[in-house]
């Protein structure tokens, strides 16, 4: 696990090298289409089939110490020494807690150990550059720890690199993983090549922002309504129902809220992991640890919760 903390002596050079070989992994990625026997890589979407084992950590905002946690639960190096186990992170990884970089570091350096089963997404602070929004300290951290060289090191290096990041997983039969939450798709000729769609992001600004952005709220009485986010939309149960019958998947796997460390909305079928503790000291932090025959017998979505650990064994 010590592997993880060197991070914290990373030099700006030895930073903004990690950052560079990422981004080059990621585009090699994304242009070749394929990454292993179960996945493909497609710009901002990932599609694997049921993977042996799955495990996924929701927002982390900066919070060394909860991943330094997880990854010493489900021990990341014996588990990602099989490539048929894949680790994907569901975003937000910069912001609010003390080691933004740190933490962004620590991933990247787990990246390019196991580049092909290990996955960060996108959330909404990895995209502050296509829509800004106010509790951005990301920039004003790297100022702290590298002085006037920050800016250089985040327009010309950390920018590609969160532009390299894919924004969609979709594992087939069982589910999307996303940051926030489902677009408002109304018409279902967008299903007839959503996969096109959602592998071409960079292009359609608004499906990114929902994506990144958006929440899911119990109402019935319309498909959606605009959030108090001011970017974003907050999406009713029936836009969750048209994915999920249009996708031929059961739920829906998101960070993005602050939880106790886990929580269903939408008839169980939208599943909220919350991974980050330090900086929500009134939250609970979680994550999924998952197999392929607990997936593949799992009889209602609300059984998962089975497989939602506690970061600090409070569930
Ligand atoms: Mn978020």
């Amino acid at each position: 696990m010590d592997s993880l903390l060197t991070s914290f002596d990373y030099t700006f050079e030895e930073s903004r090298k990690l950052f560079e070989k990422i981004t080059l992994i990621h585009n090699d990625q994304n242009l070749q289409g394929f990454i292993s026997d179960i996945g493909m890589s497609s710009g901002d979407y990932l599609n694997f089939q049921i993977p042996d084992n799955l495990v996924v950590i929701g927002d982390l905002h900066g919070d060394f110490t909860s991943l330094k946690k997880i990854m010493n639960k489900i021990t990341y190096k014996e588990y990602l020494e099989t490539e048929s186990n894949i680790l994907i992170f569901l975003g937000d990884y910069v912001d609010r807690g003390k080691y933004s970089l740190e933490v962004l570091l620590s991933l990247c350096s787990i990246k390019s150990q196991f580049p092909n089963n290990m996955f960060m997404l996108r959330g909404n602070h990895e995209a502050y550059h296509r829509f800004p929004f106010s509790a951005f300290d990301f920039l004003s951290d790297l100022h702290k720890k590298f002085g006037s060289s920050a800016q250089t090191l985040y327009s010309n290096t950390i920018i590609p690199f969160f532009d390299s990041l894919s924004s969609i997983c979709e594992i087939n039969g069982f589910g999307l993983l996303v940051h926030g939450g489902l677009p408002i798709i109304e018409d279902v000729e967008f299903f007839k090549n959503y996969k096109f769609r959602l592998s071409d992001m960079k292009s359609d600004e608004e499906l990114l922002e929902e994506f990144l952005w958006n929440d899911p709220r119990e109402f019935t009485d319309r498909n959606w309504q605009a959030s108090n986010r001011g970017l974003g939309k907050y999406f009713g149960i029936n836009i969750t129902k048209n994915w999920l019958n249009h996708t031929n998947t059961k739920l829906i796997i998101r960070g993005h809220e602050p939880c106790m460390g886990y929580k269903f909305n939408h008839e169980n079928k939208v599943l909220t992991l919350f991974s980050s503790k330090d900086p929500y000291p009134k939250f609970e932090s979680a994550y999924l640890q998952i197999s392929k025959k607990q997936i593949e017998s799992l009889n209602l979505t609300a059984d998962i919760k089975k497989f939602v650990h506690g970061v600090e064994d409070v569930f």
